[in-house]
């Protein structure tokens, strides 16, 4: 057996906060989706399916975390691919689970398109401008157009098809509903947060937020954004309607 992969094992430095937060979205993600998948098992029929993709989103996300932990301890730079694949993945499995709330009630198919087209378009353009034009002025017209995808997802949960359907679907559906509405609206505004400090330019030239890291904005946002967004699904489906 050849034990020469342990000496390879780098130590975080007590000051590299990015890798550090790294380290920990790697394991609260870890700890989520051992949870979420637990209790599954004891879950209504009529919740399994929401409190399985919680599961997934954090164990997706944490099998990324554990990628871009050692990716960035080794270059010391953001990896910026595999944060985008990882949400290509999520965040439409976040669409899912305000489909899989407010199905019950009428959603339909088309609803759960027009919240992934939005969120493709949204990551799509985001990558553009951080990946392409991460480095020039022009990140902030992909950066703009990003916005107008997460704004009509904004809209949608909070005053259209989704807010409409939920408030039909009784008061624990709607309370949910309005809760994961702030976590869309608050805790999702977090990331243009993070491109705007990881822009060279910073917004329109301005030099906002640049003394921050745009890797532990992110890491922040994604566990706040993952997990809590899962313990929410979570409540819900202890909650009697
Ligand atoms: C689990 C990951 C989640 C919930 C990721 C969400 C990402 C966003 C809401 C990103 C939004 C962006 C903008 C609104 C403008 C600038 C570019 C993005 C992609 C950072």
């Amino acid at each position: 057996m050849n034990y020469s992969f342990l000496l390879e094992i780098k130590p975080i430095a007590a000051d590299n906060y990015v890798a550090f937060t790294f380290f920990i979205g790697c394991m609260a993600m870890l700890a989520a989706s051992v949870f979420f998948f637990f209790e599954v098992g004891a879950t209504s029929k009529e919740w399994r399916t929401s409190v399985l993709v919680s599961g997934l989103i954090t164990f997706i996300a944490a099998v990324h975390y554990y990628y871009m932990r050692d990716y960035n301890l080794a270059t010391n730079e953001s990896p910026t691919f595999f944060r985008y694949v990882d949400w290509l993945l999520t965040v439409p499995l976040m669409c899912v689970e305000f489909y899989l709330i407010t199905k019950k009630v009428g959603a339909k198919i088309s609803l759960l398109t027009k919240l992934i087209a939005a969120s493709l378009i949204m990551l799509v353009t985001g990558y553009i401008g951080e990946a392409i034009h991460g480095k020039d002025m022009q990140s902030w017209i992909w950066g703009l157009i990003s916005g107008l995808a997460y704004f009509y997802i904004v809209y949608l949960i909070w005053f259209g098809e989704v807010a409409k359907l939920a408030q039909s679907a009784g008061p624990a559906v709607n309370r949910a509903n309005k809760t994961l509405a702030w976590f869309v609206l608050v805790g999702w505004a977090i990331y243009p947060l993070g491109y705007i400090a990881g822009t060279e330019g910073g917004l329109f030239g301005m030099k906002i937020l640049s003394g921050l890291s745009m890797d532990v904005i992110y890491n922040i946002g994604d566990a706040i954004n993952k997990i809590g967004f899962g313990l929410v699904i979570y409540s819900l489906s202890r909650s009697a309607n």
